[in-house]
């Protein structure tokens, strides 16, 4: 399993339950991963070759491709190493968001879009992005902004004074509750957000749809073709362990 969602989560405690031999995998992006109950390893694979010669060395059956639908070189590493090792793939991937009424939604294809689609007067901004691709944002620097990270700050360029903005540490899955009380708290005017889907990363959007604010939402970036289900159920089903656990 390539893992680091809330689904890859949920589908790893129902191999183990079943028993079945797997390993989960990590990144390394963060610096304590919440522990799996299936064997572990952290780390890049090291390209598409790297990935291949994993498969072919560890004897794996089946992929599953449970990663984040941002994950796109791992997803297409992925596609490749297991066509190139002769491995079925399949991609646990959850639907995007929908708006619903009430919702102020503005799409936009990439990150730099996102950055161009914020107001030209000052704005109090939410980038609920991460870490990893905020430097575009943060070089409009009329706009104030409140970033959440997983891990501290390590990267001075996130250190913001108190002028212009402020970081929150924070792992998530998220509330409603608690993201209606930290946009109120930070006077938030607009949020930029990526369309993950799922329910882990779903709160500020409820949260905003409530209080009215405007959502920035940042369109997936494109994953080559490859089976994909959108459940856990139906990727127990692929593997053959429905009704088995
Ligand atoms: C390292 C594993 C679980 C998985 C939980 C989900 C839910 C909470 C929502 C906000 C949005 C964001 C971010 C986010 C969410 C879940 C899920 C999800 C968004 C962990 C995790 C790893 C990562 C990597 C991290 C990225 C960052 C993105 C923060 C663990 C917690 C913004 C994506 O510091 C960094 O470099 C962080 C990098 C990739 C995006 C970025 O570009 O910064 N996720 N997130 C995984 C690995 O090493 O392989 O630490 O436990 C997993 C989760 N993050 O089992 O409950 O399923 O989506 N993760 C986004 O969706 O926009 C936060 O703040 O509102
Ligand atoms: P990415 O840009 O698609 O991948 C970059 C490289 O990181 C990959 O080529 C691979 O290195 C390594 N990698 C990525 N996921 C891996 C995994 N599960 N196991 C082993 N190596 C992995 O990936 P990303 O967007 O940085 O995401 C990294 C992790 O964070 C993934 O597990 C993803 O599910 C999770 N995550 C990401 C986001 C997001 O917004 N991007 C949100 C929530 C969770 P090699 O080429 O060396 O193999």
């Amino acid at each position: 399993m390539l893992g680091g969602t809330l689904d890859a989560s949920r589908l790893a405690q129902a191999l183990a339950q079943a028993g079945v031999d797997g390993i989960f995998s990590y990144a390394g992006r963060t610096s304590a991963p919440i522990a799996q109950p299936l064997p572990t390893r952290v780390g890049g694979f090291g390209g598409v070759a790297g990935l291949q010669t994993f498969l072919q060395t560890e004897r794996i059956t089946h992929v599953v491709d449970a990663t984040h639908p941002f994950a796109a070189q791992m997803s297409s590493n992925a596609v490749l190493a297991c066509a190139g090792a002769g491995v079925p793939l399949l991609a646990l991937e959850r639907p995007a968001w929908q708006a619903q009424s009430g919702d102020v939604w503005h799409h936009v294809p990439d990150i730099a879009a996102a950055v161009q689609a914020l107001p030209t007067e000052p704005a109090r901004v939410f980038l609920a992005i991460g870490r990893q691709q905020v430097a575009p944002f943060l070089a409009c620097a009329q706009h104030w902004y409140l970033l959440r990270l997983v891990d501290p700050v390590v990267d001075s360029i996130l250190d913001l004074p108190a002028e212009r903005g402020h970081v929150v540490l924070d792992r998530g899955p998220f509330t409603v509750e608690s993201d209606r009380a930290l946009l109120q708290a930070h006077g938030i005017t607009h949020i930029a957000s990526k369309n993950s889907g799922g329910a882990g990363a779903q709160a500020k959007l409820l949260a905003a749809r409530e209080l009215g604010l405007p959502v920035i939402l940042i369109d997936r970036p494109f994953i080559p073709i490859r089976h994909r289900v959108h459940s856990v159920n139906d990727a127990l089903r692929w593997l053959g362990l429905v009704g088995s656990y």
